[in-house]
């Protein structure tokens, strides 16, 4: 898309918008589709945009500030336009504008396509970091992949997840500008030459990094720092001897080969091959950014020892983790740096977050596919784990163990600062993954419990609430999110309570009316229940299904009872490849068709599973939500930050001690929090028993009465994987921890029914969440971590 319109100064946000329709877009206002009028308006806000990006650069110029580079395999940033319009307070000009028109800007605004150029909560947080880096003015780059396929479409066929791939790039967008001149050669395999005194790679496959920037403004848009996407492309586009030849498919096989590369995130990486094409990815992106962070360093300073005090690289857990080892063979093999040198240059750059301590999730890599496509990284591996050997002669941990390459240790010791991102996860890596290193480098390891925006987790997507704060205490919240405190008082406030409950009323017969328009008529004035995340055992949707069909039939067994009415919502994904998460959606669509269709109970129990959870559906659930489910296995959530969202717009929590949800507890206090399950070291001694989940279900008449009904085919198929997992080894502790949930959800409906005092709960989670804004959290990432300071344009 060329963008013709120059912005005139004193032109205002109206006329530009007509002006971009007809100059940018060729279109008149009469002929103008929703995307017209989409893009319109995006290129008007893009172009106010610009100055403050350009004087953020200028200004970090000037003060020869430290930048901090992002690095992330994901940034789910979801949709631009409703953020960028928000931050620069044109949300109720914007309004008026497409009123006049007799259109409705949210509508205009949410036929952006949601780039998810993520999975789930690790990518989403990289997307709040990135505004609250702005917000706070910390001179900064994300960087990662510009993915043409982000995470895949999912719908159901009869209950089951299909995958179909999603397609962003196709539509019209306006944030992206590529940058051609700013292109990287980055090569695999080949062999390692000692050419005098120094050691030259020769990689013998090559293909180019080129960028595309998008900006990220800032509130009020006081600052606006950059996101910069790798794209993939060939070095020969064509090989026209092969298609003289006859041969065309071959012919654009070298295009099609280097294109792979940031073809679709996170393939498949069940299969070598699928192994082979996520490292090169990793990479891919890791390279371009340092030679990217190197050349800008060179334009400013000729002293490579300054380094770290000019540059702080994050790696966004392990996935950039190659970085260490590259940065070091930039500095050494390239720059002519010291090895020593260059390792201890590299080590003040980086900091590494883990956030999870899932085994599983830790990356390895085989020793031969690490020769193959990065040989001289792995020689410089085995020097810096040589040098650790070394210098502590009782170490038990290996950078290069089993056969394979183990990336966590890697990043663990290139990292000057390691951080978890809960309180109790940072605890956990103390006592197990990285016990050993912890203690060889005991100060280390430090937390930064994550965060989330305001701007858009509250502002844009709560607009009643916020209208709602802001009158009642000023919208100093926004950048400032513990002012919230100041509504404390105001829990016992009849009429704040009033208009409070009014605002949740409102968002939930939304809610209703879009789940209306999917075929679900729910009432809005049921319990609404949510629990939004990825599909996995250890985030236990199945434990929340079951208390589902245990509560249906008790329903059922008195449906006269005084029951509180309740709609439980599901939303998420499953990884394509796995199985017992995919049986899990089966399950949950199949016991929603018989308990929806229940003409004795659908009036009290409905579940509602709209398909395609992404960020979008997330701004739309989570201010209607009035219960927020945090059910996972203790010690296997490293933060959770969708808890804090609901939190913050006041749903009560029913959750365990797991990830942030203990230091949500401790801040909203315990009574406004309906805590159920094993503690982290409570559930590891649990497993330790004989039969523990045969035991919990003798305890258990309603989970076995549930489980029953299941195998004896209430729901159609028996779903056997799930019933034999709950009854057999129940690694994730289901069956032990759900008589404790059973018994902290009668506990929610009975404070449900005093809406009054629920009111107060809700109001007091919101007063008390402010801790959870993401910009605390990037603050302590400059303290603690990279030792960067504010700037302001
Ligand atoms: N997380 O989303 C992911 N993907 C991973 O591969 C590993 C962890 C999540 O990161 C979030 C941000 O730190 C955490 O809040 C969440 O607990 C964790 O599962």
């Amino acid at each position: 898309m060329k963008d013709v319109h120059v912005p005139r100064p004193g032109e205002t946000l109206s006329d530009a918008i007509l002006q971009h329709l007809k100059y940018s877009l060729g279109k008149d206002a009469a002929h103008a589709t929703t995307t017209d009028w989409r893009m319109a308006l995006s290129l008007a806000i893009r172009d106010r945009i610009v100055d403050p990006w350009f004087a953020s650069t200028r200004a970090t110029y000037a003060k020869q500030g430290k930048r901090v580079y992002y690095l992330s395999m994901e940034f789910l940033i979801g949709r631009l336009l409703e953020d960028a319009t928000v931050n620069l307070g044109l949300m109720d000009e914007v309004a008026e504008f497409f009123d006049d028109r007799s259109l409705d800007a949210r509508m205009v605004m949410q036929d952006e396509p949601d780039a998810a150029l993520g999975n789930g909560g690790l990518g989403r947080l990289a997307a709040c970091f990135l505004e609250s880096m702005s917000t706070v003015g910390c001179p900064a780059y994300g960087y990662g992949i510009r993915y043409e396929h982000g995470l895949f479409k999912q719908s159901f066929e009869g209950g089951r997840q299909m995958e179909a791939p999603e397609d962003w790039l196709t539509e019209a967008h306006a944030w992206e500008f590529e940058r051609p001149e700013s292109s990287y050669r980055i090569g695999f395999g080949g062999a390692v030459k000692v050419l005098g005194n120094r050691t030259v790679w020769q990689p013998e496959e090559t293909v180019l990094a080129r960028a595309y920037d998008m900006p990220m403004i800032g509130w009020q848009g006081r600052w606006a720092n950059t996101l910069r996407l790798w794209s993939a492309r060939p070095e020969t586009v064509f090989d026209l001897d092969r298609f003289n030849a006859g041969d065309y498919y071959g012919a654009a096989e070298p295009e099609a080969l280097a294109r792979t590369i940031s073809r679709v995130l996170y393939p498949d990486d069940t299969t070598e091959e699928g192994k082979r094409l996520r490292l090169k990815q990793e990479f891919f992106f890791t390279a371009a950014s340092l030679r990217d962070i190197l050349r800008r360093f060179e334009d400013e300073y000729d002293d490579w020892s300054i380094l770290p005090s000019k540059v702080a690289i994050q790696l966004n857990d392990t996935h950039p983790a190659i970085a260490g080892p590259e940065l070091v063979r930039l500095l050494h093999d390239e720059k002519g740096m010291d090895f020593d040198a260059a390792v201890e240059a590299a080590r003040g750059c980086l900091g590494y977050t883990n956030h999870t301590l899932l085994p599983e999730a830790l990356e390895r890599w085989s020793i031969e596919l690490m020769r193959s496509l990065l040989p001289r990284h792995l020689q410089i591996i085995e020097r810096i784990d040589a040098a650790h050997a070394a210098a502590h002669p009782d170490r038990k941990v290996v950078l290069i163990g089993d056969g394979d390459v183990q990336m966590g240790p890697i990043a663990f010791t290139m990292a000057h600062r390691v951080n978890g991102v809960s309180a109790l996860h940072t605890g956990l890596m103390k006592e197990t993954v990285f016990a050993e290193l912890n203690r060889l480098h005991p100060n280390r390891i430090v937390n930064e419990t994550n965060g989330i925006t305001p701007r858009r987790w509250v502002l844009a997507a709560n607009p009643r609430l916020s209208g709602l704060i802001t009158e009642a205490i000023g919208d100093g919240w926004v950048d400032d999110l513990e002012e919230l405190m100041q509504l404390e008082p105001m829990a016992d406030d009849a009429q704040f309570r009033d208009e409070y409950a009014a605002a949740k009323r409102a968002n939930k017969v939304d809610l209703a009316n879009y789940l209306g328009q999917q075929g679900l008529a729910v009432d809005p004035d049921a319990m609404f229940d949510v629990q939004i995340k990825r599909i996995h055992e250890y985030k236990r949707q199945h434990l929340n299904i079951l208390q589902t069909i245990a509560l249906w039939q008790e329903i059922k067994d008195d449906p006269k009872g005084d029951w509180v009415p309740q709609v439980k919502v599901f939303g998420g994904k499953a990884a394509p490849g796995y199985v017992f998460a995919k049986e899990i959606i089966f399950l949950i669509n199949a016991v929603a068709e018989v308990i929806n269709n229940d003409p004795d109970t659908s009036h009290l129990l409905k579940v509602a599973y709209p398909a395609n959870y992404n960020v979008t559906l997330a701004e739309r659930l989570i201010p209607a939500a009035e219960v927020s489910q945090q059910i996972s296995t203790a010690g296997k959530e490293a933060s959770g930050t969708g808890n804090m969202k609901f939190a913050l717009n006041g749903a009560l929590t029913i959750g365990t001690l797991d990830g942030a949800n203990v230091e949500i507890r401790e801040l909203v206090g315990a009574d406004n929090f309906f805590l159920f399950g094993m503690t982290a070291q409570e559930v590891v001694a649990r497993r330790q028993i004989d039969d523990h989940a045969a035991k919990a279900i003798a305890e258990a008449p309603r989970l076995k009465r549930a489980m029953d009904a299941i195998a004896s085919g209430t729901f159609g198929e028996r779903f056997a994987s799930i019933t034999e997992n709950v009854s057999g080894d129940d690694y994730f502790c289901v069956a032990s921890d759900f008589a404790d949930y059973w018994r902290a959800s009668r506990d929610l409906e009975v404070a449900y029914r005093d809406q009054a005092d629920w009111t107060r709960m809700a109001v007091l989670n919101t007063a008390r969440s402010g801790w959870f804004s993401s910009d605390r959290t990037i603050r302590g990432y400059m303290s603690d971590i990279w030792g960067a300071e504010a700037l302001s344009v």
